[in-house]
């Protein structure tokens, strides 16, 4: 995959793709980048990039001029060209695989109020939000996003890794069409066993798999109730979640899961 990322201030991304997994993708030619100054396609001598925006208000807009200019050289709108803005569609893994998918992207990102609405209209085939807030700069949602999509290019990761955070907890497809993504993943220990007189749950260390399994698929539901509620409205959740579900509602959400209970065992 090859990315081209359109920015004011490229140094902002420069250390993300010379920076660990990413600097590897590279070197084994798995992914490919390039950094494009908007400024350097600036036509006036004071490099001009901005101006106010026609009807008033406050901010400045980036001109039209050198971003297309840009966008134009760097092969956009026949290349899947994203526009990094608040007022976008909200991002999520289902649009990372899609955008993986892709031979060439090219990334905008906006700076100052954004960008002029011909700009858009004529080279962005894709406005992309990272989440509601609001950041300064598009190049910290530029790089949000190419972390998610790059490590899906073929090659980068592990296909175990990959497996196991799409389909770890073995449950049906979520509505982004992996398994993953409609539960929270379950709390995790390491060595030693006994951090700080905090003993990692006796069932963990008991090597009976199916109580393991059953412990943290109890702790994912558990999870996901308390931080992401909405996930569990999804419609077609397997019935042993539900299940689960209905137990630690009417426990109250925040008791200790007693899996070596006989009676709770499948
Ligand atoms: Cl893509 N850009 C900016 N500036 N702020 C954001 C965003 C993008 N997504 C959420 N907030």
């Amino acid at each position: 995959m090859n990315i081209t990322v359109l920015s004011l201030f490229p140094g902002m991304l420069r250390g993300f793709f010379e920076s660990s997994i990413m600097a590897r993708a590279v070197k084994r030619g798995l992914v490919s980048y390039e950094l494009v100054d908007i400024r350097d396609y600036a036509t006036d001598r004071h490099r001009k990039c901005d101006d106010e925006v026609f009807g008033g208000g406050a901010g400045m807009l980036m001109l039209p001029g050198p971003l297309g200019a840009a966008l134009e050289a760097a092969g956009s709108p026949a290349k899947r060209t994203v526009f990094l803005t608040p007022s976008g569609r909200l991002f999520n893994q289902a649009m990372a695989r899609d955008f993986a998918a892709e031979r060439d992207l090219v990334l905008v990102c906006g700076h100052y109020e954004g960008i002029d609405q011909r700009v858009i209209d004529t080279y962005v085939t894709d406005e992309v939000s990272i989440g509601d807030y609001v950041l300064s700069s598009g190049e910290v949602a530029a790089l949000v996003l190419v972390d998610a999509v790059y490590r899906l290019v073929d090659g980068v990761i592990t296909g175990e890794s990959l497996a196991e955070e799409s389909f770890g907890l073995g449950l049906p497809e979520g509505s982004d069409g992996r398994k993953s993504a409609s539960l929270l993943e379950y709390p995790q220990y390491t060595r030693p066993a006994d951090y700080a007189s905090m003993p990692v749950p006796e069932v963990l260390t008991s090597g009976h798999h199916a109580n393991i399994a059953r412990w943290r698929l109890r702790e994912s539901v558990r999870k996901t109730l308390a931080y992401r509620p909405e996930l569990l409205a999804a419609a077609g959740l397997p019935e042993e979640v539900r299940r689960l579900l209905r137990e630690i509602v009417i426990e109250g959400g925040s008791r200790e899961p007693d899996t070596e209970d006989p009676g709770r065992a499948n």
